[in-house]
């Protein structure tokens, strides 16, 4: 029997998903319609950009979902989730610690791995796991556990799907379509709460995140992301599409060589929902969660690279930190533009400091060069025989998700935890190990290199 290949089951559940999350959340419409108008407008009036990106990026999928988020509470959940995104060919990248920002959760990112599966469709799941270990009052964090120790979030049709393409090693277009119908109940909205009115609040008086986590049948989708090719332009025209963007953009400013991630969002609205009033009956109240996002993604750094992009980010909160409120938002862009003139930006000058990865390929001359007998790579890219173009960072930001998740969980106080990363203890409950993404951009680097040399070699050997 012949198995759908994993990258279409992702596409086929990415499309679902932006469809139900359309239909969920009309806001959201509003943005994609938005981003396809300001992706048209910047490519109709950028034809050398519309040149590259028609060879190297499918242009009529320029403005679909890049990633979305959920957001578990047990360890069972996320290792099922893991194998739910495997059938998928989505894998855990990357481990991001968000205590430090005041949230309670240690989250990674499920995503194709390699570029004939990222070129297929990039789509990503950011996901969050709740750590009710960071929450003081004892009691609560008992009875928290015992809530999602009740819950099912997949249903049987998901989990005996995933345990056949796991025992057959894929599925049949029909079980396909089934498994992407059956999973996608797991990202559906509930409006009736599992919790009452008064449980609600004292898990929402901890943090608004574990009432979010624990009071629903499910881990609803948060916010889905599609691609803008000039994210500054969609942030300054959200108003005029009546939907309010959150303070400022996160990540890097604008710059001529865009690096790592850049993203904004519209602010979570509010939505009715209703707890259970001990009478058998339903009670309403109201609940902040859902969201949209943009994202522009530009060159993956390497460590050096990024502990200098850490460092000049920190040094610009610094100077400025970005209030919820817009207010200081002017001042804090002006702080990060400024403290950013210390990071090139040229692909020469960032490749020459070794702040980026790059990947390498042979030019026409190259291809047709007899044999190259300097194999030094500085020597064959003055020789006109190869050259170097960015890789794409695929991967997320822990100080942006923060600024995300704290702008769409209310503008309200901040709460500080202790730094506490555990990704021993994530990994355990995953029941994997994360991809180190570094390693990762580094070995595409690396290949891409050892590809062209192989011919050029090969050639000279020949000879
Ligand atoms: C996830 C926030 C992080 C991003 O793009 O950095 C995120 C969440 O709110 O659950 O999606
Ligand atoms: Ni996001």
């Amino acid at each position: 029997m012949t198995h759908v290949p994993s990258s279409d089951i992702r596409t086929a559940f990415s499309a679902a998903m932006s469809a139900m999350y359309r239909n969920e959340v009309p806001a959201y419409g509003t943005l994609m319609d938005l981003v396809a108008r300001v992706n048209d407008e910047t490519l109709a009036g950028e034809p050398e950009l519309k040149a590259r990106l028609e060879t190297t990026d499918n242009l009529d999928r320029i403005s679909e979902e890049r990633h979305g988020a959920i957001r578990l509470g047990t360890a069972e959940e996320l290792s099922m989730m893991r194998r739910v995104f495997a059938v998928m060919g989505m894998y855990p990248v990357g481990y991001y610690d968000l205590s430090t920002a005041g949230v309670p959760v240690h989250s990674t990112a499920f995503r194709p791995v390699g570029d004939a599966a990222l070129k297929r469709n990039p789509f990503r799941v950011f996901t969050s796991l709740l750590r009710l270990d960071l929450i003081a009052d004892e009691s609560l964090r008992a009875q928290a556990q015992q809530i999602l120790a009740t819950r099912q979030i997949f249903t049987a049709g998901a989990i005996e799907l995933t345990k056949k393409a796991e025992t057959d090693g894929g599925l049949s277009q029909a079980d396909a379509e089934r498994f992407v119908a059956e999973v996608l109940e797991t990202f559906r909205w509930h409006d009736k709460a599992i919790v009452d009115v008064d449980m609600y609040h004292r898990l929402h008086a901890a943090h608004r995140l574990i009432a979010d986590v624990v009071s629903f049948k499910g881990p609803h989708i948060n916010h889905l992301t599609p691609r803008t090719l000039d994210i500054d332009k969609v942030q300054a025209l959200m108003p005029e599409y009546e939907i309010a963007p959150k303070a400022v953009v996160e990540g890097p400013p604008t710059r001529r060589c865009p690096i790592l991630l850049r993203q904004t969002s519209f602010k979570a609205l509010e939505e009715a929902v209703s707890f259970d009033d001990g009478n058998g009956g339903w009670k309403t109240g109201s609940h902040t969660a859902r969201f949209g996002e943009i994202e522009q993604r530009g060159i993956a750094l390497t460590p050096k690279g990024r502990a200098l992009y850490d460092s000049l980010l920190e040094a610009s909160r610094k100077v400025v930190r970005p209030t919820a409120d817009g207010s200081n938002a002017k001042a804090y862009e002006a702080a990060l533009a400024e403290a950013f003139k210390a990071f090139p930006d040229s692909w020469e000058s960032i490749r020459a400091e070794g702040f980026g990865y790059f990947s390498y390929s042979l030019t026409e001359k190259g291809r047709r060069a007899a044999s190259s007998s300097a194999l030094d790579v500085e020597q064959l890219i003055s020789d006109g025989l190869i050259v170097f173009d960015p890789i794409v960072y695929e991967d997320f930001l822990p100080v942006s998700a923060a600024g995300i998740f704290q702008s769409n969980l209310g503008d309200g106080a901040q709460q500080e935890f202790v730094a506490s990363p555990n990704q021993q203890r994530f990994e355990a409950d995953l029941g994997a190990q994360v991809l180190n993404e570094f390693d990762h951009y580094a070995g595409i680097e690396k290949a891409s290199l050892d590809a062209c040399i192989n011919v050029l070699t090969r050639r000279s050997a020949a000879e």
